[in-house]
């Protein structure tokens, strides 16, 4: 038995929650069964290329149907809370108008079973799934898809909102915004650059009325869930100073201010289309938490005269990093979480609602799966946040990335974020050491709850 090292939770509130998170597209496969309605990422991952393994979601964990399986292995962890995404093509297959009764109910069933495990809810209403016909008609670049989005927001709180403990209802609108409308990493992949800003403020309009329809008709807690990073200039020189400054504008604050301040950056108010200052009362609606998804801090430079965009990202040397590249830097959560309490003084009780971390660990031939630089990734982290804690920043929860490995986007299944092992040929879950690491901090902080 893996034993936690007890600091790793030390300091943290006794109501501090520890979870893990996942989203429909990643985990669910059934991708055409029960009536869904095709999705963008459907589409994505059917064109050649786009995929680094030319896989797609079809199947994924197959977590339509091993559902109940899944819920056995969240009640084993002990987990407080558990972040999923519902699929808005299995609700309205079209985008609007009928409900799909066979969707409402799967999430109906994953709930009940969720609470019957002890474990709290927290629904995630938008993580990437958009129908392909409201893509058709424009997507997020279309104020109406911002309005269909909110009457979905109702009908999912008028069927789960008595049960559903917290609330996401946009997963990350500035990887949305910058990976699939101004890039094309990430589907729709409209590549459109600056263009794309429209959607961004329709997607923090759907936010907002997303918050509206889930105070009409829920009883949980609302938030976020956005990805931010420290962004770091690669020289300590006025242009890369200058880049870092204006991307971190554009990841960071043209996301956060309209949501914690009421307002946007000066830089892009006239970019923003419709009556935004209307619109910003309502994306500017109280919440009861602030989630924050983190991974590590971003590096960046200036960009070569003429480029199209005043910056590039960069990547950062110095650190360890993960499987998949990405830098270690636990101080860096502790950094961004200090600023934000700085910047945003009356902010919510912020929730990481995803951390985590890619490493490509498989069974031994014992059959166990020996991740101990997840552990460290994570024991570092919980320590950061502890440590932000310690700085006065009101932290309530950790919901780590992920609680199974799953589809990765345009990396397909070379990935691996799981706290247990998936073989996607055999679908069989196998809980990594990290897994029993993780069931290990849980009890302990549990055993200090009054
Ligand atoms: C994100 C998404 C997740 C990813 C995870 C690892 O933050 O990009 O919410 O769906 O799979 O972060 O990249």
């Amino acid at each position: 038995m893996t034993s936690a090292p007890s600091s790793a939770a030390a300091g943290l509130p006794p109501d501090f929650r520890f979870g893990t998170s996942t989203a429909s597209y990643q985990i669910e496969g059934a991708a055409v069964e029960d009536g869904k309605g095709r999705s963008i990422w459907d589409t994505f991952t059917a064109q050649p290329g786009r995929i680094v393994d030319g896989s797609t979601g079809d199947v994924a964990c197959d977590h339509y149907h091993r559902w109940r399986e899944d819920v056995e292995l969240l009640r084993r962890l002990g987990a407080d809370g558990y972040r999923f995404s519902i699929a808005w093509p299995r609700i309205q297959p079209t985008g609007s108008g009928a409900v799909n009764e066979a969707g409402l109910a799967f999430y109906d069933r994953l709930v009940d079973a969720l609470l019957g495990a002890g474990v709290q809810p927290m629904a995630t209403l938008y993580h990437w799934d958009l129908l392909q016909a409201l893509e058709d008609a424009g997507g997020w670049l279309n104020r109406d898809t911002a309005l269909r989005f909110g009457d979905y927001a109702g009908v999912v709180a008028e069927r789960l909102g008595d049960r559903v403990a917290h609330w996401c209802p946009v997963n990350e609108p500035n990887v949305v915004t910058m990976s699939g409308y101004a890039l094309t990493e990430l589907a729709p992949a409209r590549g459109l650059l600056f263009g794309a800003l429209p959607a961004a403020h329709h997607l923090l309009l759907g936010h907002g009325l997303a918050v509206q329809a889930l105070r009409a008709h829920a009883s949980g807690q609302v938030g976020t869930a956005t990805n931010h990073m420290p962004v770091w200039p690669l020289a300590d020189d006025e242009a890369d100073t200058t880049a870092a400054g204006y991307l971190d504008l554009l990841w960071n604050r043209l996301f956060a201010d309209p949501i914690l301040l009421g307002r946007y950056p000066d830089a892009f108010l006239d970019a923003m289309p419709g009556p935004v200052a209307d619109d910003l009362a309502l994306i500017s609606q109280p919440l009861d938490f602030y989630g924050l998804n983190y991974y590590n801090p971003m590096g960046v430079r200036a960009a070569p005269a003429g480029s199209p965009i005043p910056f590039e990202y960069a990547d950062l040397t110095g650190f360890p990093t993960t499987g998949f590249g990405w830098p270690i830097v636990p101080s860096g959560l502790t950094d961004l979480l200090v600023d934000f309490r700085e910047r945003y003084p009356g902010m919510p009780p912020i929730v990481i609602t995803e951390g985590g971390c890619s490493f490509n660990d498989g069974p031994d031939e014992h059959g166990v799966v020996d991740d101990q630089a997840r552990i460290d990734y994570l024991d570092a982290h919980v320590r950061a946040v502890a440590d932000a804690v310690a700085r006065g920043v009101d932290v309530r929860g950790y919901y780590c990335w992920s609680l199974m490995d799953n589809f990765e986007w345009a990396h397909g299944y070379t990935q691996r974020f799981g706290l247990v092992h998936v073989d996607f040929d055999t679908l069989v879950r196998t809980p990594k050491r990290s897994f029993d690491w993780y069931a290990d901090l849980v009890r302990q902080h549990h055993a200090v709850r009054p």
